[in-house]
């Protein structure tokens, strides 16, 4: 717990500086190659781009791999060489490239060479990590560069003073996915006994960790855009972008940007700019017309810019009025379900195919939105959304938190998810796909913390302790962005009175299944006189974020019964029979579109959670053609 607490002083050290989103940019300073302290990250709100003014170099492919579970490689200075290290492909997760990986839990080392192109001298350099889980230690050349905690989000560092153009560089990353209580997902909240669980975790994924998506080298001007925030709106038929732009070195000058034939001038005053782009006879962006417009921003004259970086934007809006959710100023209603990033032997690693086939799967039963259960996707998974169409819940790391352990720990935690939705809304702020921010999925009762096994109830000192936790988190968020709702979703367990912040009060619910065993019409029984109650008391709209039952593809059975197709099939019709008829649910999202690894359980046959409308390869049960049914006529 000591090096834990004192890693995340390093941490709000290094992040100091960020920023909100409205005050990001640049925030490095060039490094002294001197000084061996660490550098501060830089926010990424700009996915590095190739164009005529920047270039990057992946490194993916493979790295040289070492576990390290006695924890001695810093002492051994690991950085510098690995003493027996193996193969292993980036990006991927760990667990399954090796039998002996699956369940690991500690740190492990990665480590590869890159040599920089002569024509990239003379401009700045970075390096940026798309996702490294959960915790990201970086050097270069031996040297520490500064690490990253929180996984599933990009992280970089201004490598410009450390570039060696004579000989290649040597890149290393130490990672860990050890569980603690401060960290998020937090630890220390698993089920004893019969629900116990191995890996022990606690939630209900696979804990999947390494370095999951791209690992960037780039390369942009000296003087380089840092920042693009367009917030989309509509002046009668026109659509406006409220554009704000952030350069480097507090930058005075000029700059344009353009769309949808318009142009505006930029004038950068201390390195930021602010204008609005008025496209004519504006195409709305909708799950039926996902129109996009490339922007491009860039600095300098426009006949000769010096930095250009493009984007590919939506016009549309987004608003919750009374009980009802809003797109283009018309109510709207979400179908869709929950997903995991989740593929055999790639874990969590970055799979474009598997992104692509689950927005052909969600679109095939007529689903026009997914969730992005329970940490943030990939980027080029935001981009697709936005290409076809889909409404996001875009969600951080934040599974099942809980109140019943120290203030200490509760106030880590509470950093942890500050740091993420910073980031995560940093990242995803112009996608049009993304319709509202998800805070926490099920926080909790405090059922095992320090109860010896036994199962606690929520007091009401927990209570007050998760009130004010979920205050300030939406207090915070809300200052990030004031443009989308904000939700969590709740679980039968979840205190409504955290709940109830939500703009959108999002439930999941599993009578049919954790209850009443058996019974799948109970799922739509007990839940209409819960969705009145609650639109009575908030009037807020509702929506359905989980529902489902265990279902073996192939096991069939007449009545239907728990694990057969027909049992899933029909407590499914029941919760959307139970919604159709209350026009303030104004969504429901089946949990989930494909079976995915968990952790080994009694109710998770071959350590998969089966409640997938289509199995892990991507094949449809009977409920996925029920749902296509439903909602395609
Ligand atoms: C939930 C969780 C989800 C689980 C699901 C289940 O409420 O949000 O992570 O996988 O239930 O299948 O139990």
């Amino acid at each position: 717990m000591t090096s834990e607490t004192a890693s995340r002083r390093d941490i709000l050290l290094m992040t100091a500086t960020a920023g909100l989103v409205a005050g990001a940019g640049a925030a490095s300073g060039p490094a002294s190659a001197a000084i061996d302290a660490p550098i501060r990250p830089l926010p990424c709100p700009l996915q590095p781009q190739q164009n005529a003014m920047r270039s990057l170099i992946e490194l993916a492919g493979l790295w040289d791999f070492q576990l390290d579970p006695d924890g001695v490689g810093e002492t051994h200075r690991w950085d510098k060489a690995l003493p027996a290290p193996t193969l292993i492909a980036v990006p991927g997760s760990w667990n399954e490239q090796f039998q002996k990986t699956r369940d690991y839990t500690g740190a492990a080392w990665y480590q590869t060479r890159a040599t920089l192109p002569p024509a990239w001298r003379g401009q700045r350099l970075a390096i940026r990590v798309g996702s490294a889980v959960y915790q990201a230690r970086l050097w270069i050349d031996g040297r520490l560069i500064g690490q990253h905690q929180g996984g599933h989000l990009p992280f970089a560092f201004d490598i410009t003073s450390l570039a060696a153009w004579d000989r290649p560089m040597t890149i290393t990353l130490r990672v860990d996915n050890i569980a603690l209580p401060t960290r998020v997902p937090p630890a220390g909240n698993s089920a004893p006994g019969h629900e116990a669980n191995y890996p022990d975790v606690n939630y209900d994924f696979f804990p999947y960790s390494g370095l999951h998506r791209a690992v960037t080298l780039y390369a942009t001007p000296m003087l380089h855009i840092t920042d693009i925030t367009a917030v989309p709106a509509f002046d009668g038929a026109d659509g406006l972008l409220r554009l704000r732009v952030t350069a480097s070195d507090t930058y005075n000058g000029y700059g344009s940007a353009q769309a949808g034939g318009a142009v505006v001038r930029l004038a950068f005053v201390a390195g930021e700019a602010t204008a609005t782009l008025r496209i004519p006879q504006v195409r709305a962006w909708s799950p039926a017309s996902p129109h996009l417009y490339p922007l491009t921003v860039s600095l300098g004259e426009a006949a000769a810019p010096t930095d250009a970086y493009g984007l590919e934007v939506g016009v549309r809006t987004i608003e919750v009025r009374g009980d009802q959710l809003l797109l283009n100023g018309q109510p709207i209603q979400i179908r869709g379900a929950a997903r995991h990033e989740d593929f055999p032997i790639n874990g969590r690693g970055l799979n474009l195919p598997v992104a692509v086939r689950d927005i052909q799967l969600l679109k095939w039963i007529g689903g026009n939105s997914f969730r992005t259960s329970h940490y943030p996707y990939a980027e080029e998974t935001m981009r697709l959304a936005d290409r076809e169409g889909m409404l996001v819940i875009d969600e951080i790391p934040a599974v099942k938190l809980y109140f019943g352990d120290s203030d200490a720990n509760i106030q880590v935690r509470l950093d942890q998810c500050r740091q993420d939705i910073q980031e995560l809304i940093t990242r995803d702020k112009n996608h049009p796909s993304v319709i509202m921010w998800c805070l926490a999925n099920e926080p909790t009762s405090n059922r095992f913390v320090n109860a010896g096994g036994a199962d606690l109830p929520l007091d009401d000192a927990y209570k007050a302790k998760g009130r004010s936790f979920f205050e300030a988190l939406f207090g915070y968020a809300r200052t990030l962005d004031t443009t989308r709702p904000f939700t969590i979703t709740a679980m039968s367990a979840t205190e409504m009175s955290w709940a109830e912040l939500s703009d959108v009060i999002c439930l999941n619910r599993y009578s049919g299944w954790y209850s009443h065993p058996g019974d799948p019409q109970a799922a739509g029984a007990l839940l209409a006189p819960e969705l009145d109650a609650l639109h009575a008391r908030l009037g807020k709209p509702i929506m359905m974020t989980e529902f489902g039952a265990e279902t073996l593809a192939g096991v069939h059975a007449d009545p239907p019964e728990m694990w057969s197709e027909e049992y899933q099939t029909a407590l499914i019709g029941a919760v959307l029979d139970a919604c159709a008829t209350r026009p303030f649910v104004v969504g429901t999202q089946v949990w989930c579109l494909c079976d995915f690894k968990t952790a080994q359980a009694t109710g998770r046959a071959g350590g998969l959670n089966q409640k997938g409308v289509f199995t892990r390869d991507r094949r449809p049960k009977m409920a996925a053609h029920h749902l296509r049914k439903r909602w395609t006529s």
